[in-house]
């Protein structure tokens, strides 16, 4: 396989759509190897306990060390080849982007360790620094129960851009967020009929006029940038040449 992720979550359920659609067909093919993992695998006691409270007070409760430390012990073989790279779901991390997708689809061994409650053990991620590569990531400005839904989000990001998982690469560069878009987010699209519900298709779609379909293409692009997301549209003298701003 190109690419093995592990995921080890008190909730291994939650991860049953992985097995869906396109991962699913990638793990089908062997393109992708995926491991899901009951964390209370890792717990000796009658109950099972995975959490207890913080020290230094405050509400809620926090995953303990000594289930997480035996289950990267295990699912992390000492000594492979290739160092796998830890991903922690959590608000407080660095954002995730289609860049940070890109890094992971580019790794060989993934291991997504889901939290629950406020948090896990800051030492796990400090003992597991010694041996691989640790990163708190955050999928976007609120607050998720778990890491697990988060886990989702991430794998169907970093999963479509493995070499083979998708049949034609081009939609992969076609897209909003993709590099050749200049960053800018992707305009309407339309399909037959060419009128529905009193409601007709741009006629330069179907004028056959390439580089006006492209123009048309480019300006709705930057029209729907500047209305649903400015912080990503170009400033006025982006790509003027002989202007230089804001460099430091
Ligand atoms: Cl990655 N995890 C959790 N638990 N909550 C989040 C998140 C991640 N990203 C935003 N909120």
């Amino acid at each position: 396989a190109l690419l093995r992720a592990d995921v080890v979550s008190i909730f291994p359920d939650y991860l049953a759509p992985l097995r869906l659609s396109l991962i699913g067909k990638a793990i089908d093919t062997g393109l992708v190897e995926l491991g899901v993992h009951d964390l209370r695998t890792w717990t000796h006691d009658r109950h099972r306990t995975v959490d207890d409270t913080p020290y230094g007070g405050g509400a809620g409760m926090v995953m303990k060390p000594e289930p997480w430390g035996a289950a990267l012990d295990a699912i992390v073989p000492a000594g492979s080849a290739t160092t796998p790279r830890l991903v922690v779901p959590t608000p407080s991390g660095r954002r995730f982007t289609q860049a940070v997708a890109a890094e992971l689809a580019a790794e060989q061994h993934l291991v997504f360790a889901c939290g629950r409650y406020e948090g896990i053990d800051s030492r796990v991620m400090a003992d597991a620094a010694t041996r691989m590569r640790v990163d708190e990531i955050s999928i976007g400005d609120y607050v998720l129960n778990g890491g697990e839904a988060a886990v989702l989000v991430m794998l169907e990001a970093v999963v479509r851009l493995v070499p083979g998982v998708i049949g034609n690469p081009e939609s992969l560069t076609e897209e909003s967020h993709a590099a050749e878009h200049d960053g800018l987010l992707e305009g309407p699209v339309y399909t037959k009929p060419t009128s529905w519900r009193g409601l007709d298709v741009p006629p330069v779609l179907l004028s056959g006029n390439h580089g006006a379909i492209a123009a048309w293409r480019r300006d709705q692009a930057l029209e729907r940038t500047r209305r649903v997301r400015p912080d990503l549209a170009p400033s006025p003298l982006d790509g003027v040449e002989g202007v230089v701003v804001g460099v430091a």
